[in-house]
C-alpha cells in the first residue's frame, strides 16, 4: 500500500510560495508559521517541506536527515514560543491523520498550542 499525495493542498502551496504565511522557523527541511484560526494564543504548526500525507507516512519514508529536522525544527518552535517547561508552562503536541483523525490539511503538520490552560484532552465522543 502506497500513500498518496495531493500537491495542491494549502500547506504544498505555502511550500512553493502561493500562498503567504507568518513564519516563525524556517530549516532545511521544515517550516513552522502560525495557523491562520489561533485556537490558543500560541498556535504554530511545523511541517516537513518533502511531501508526506501524515505522520506515520513521514516515519515510514523520510530521511533520517528529515527526521532529525523536524524534530529538532518542534522543540525549537516549542523555545522560541516560550511554552517549554524550562521557560514557560507547557503546550500539547496535535498532528491529526485522515478521516477519523479530522485532517482538514493533507500534508504532515503538528499543531504546537500553548499559552493557557488547554483543558483536557479530548472532549466525549
Ligand atoms: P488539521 O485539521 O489538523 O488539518 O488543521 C489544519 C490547520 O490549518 C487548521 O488549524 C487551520 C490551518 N490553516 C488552514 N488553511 C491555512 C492557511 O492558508 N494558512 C495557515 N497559516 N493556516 C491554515
Amino acid at each position: 500500500m502506497t500513500y498518496t499525495y495531493d500537491d495542491q493542498n494549502i500547506f504544498a502551496k505555502i511550500l512553493r510560495g502561493e500562498i503567504p504565511n507568518t513564519t516563525v522557523l524556517d530549516t532545511d527541511h521544515s517550516l513552522a508559521f502560525r495557523d491562520l484560526y489561533p485556537q490558543a494564543p500560541n498556535h504554530v504548526l511545523v511541517i516537513p517541506k518533502g511531501a508526506y500525507v501524515s505522520y506515520d507516512h513521514f516515519a515510514a519514508e523520510a530521511t533520517d536527515a528529515e527526521i532529525v529536522d523536524y524534530t529538532r525544527a518542534i522543540g525549537e518552535v516549542c523555545r522560541l514560543e516560550e511554552v517549554t517547561l524550562t521557560a514557560g508552562d507547557g503546550f500539547r503536541l496535535i498532528s491529526n491523520a485522515g478521516r477519523d483523525g479530522v485532517q482538514e490539511v493533507p500534508h504532515l503538520h503538528v499543531h504546537i498550542l500553548g499559552g493557557r490552560d488547554l483543558g483536557r484532552m479530548l472532549a466525549k465522543a
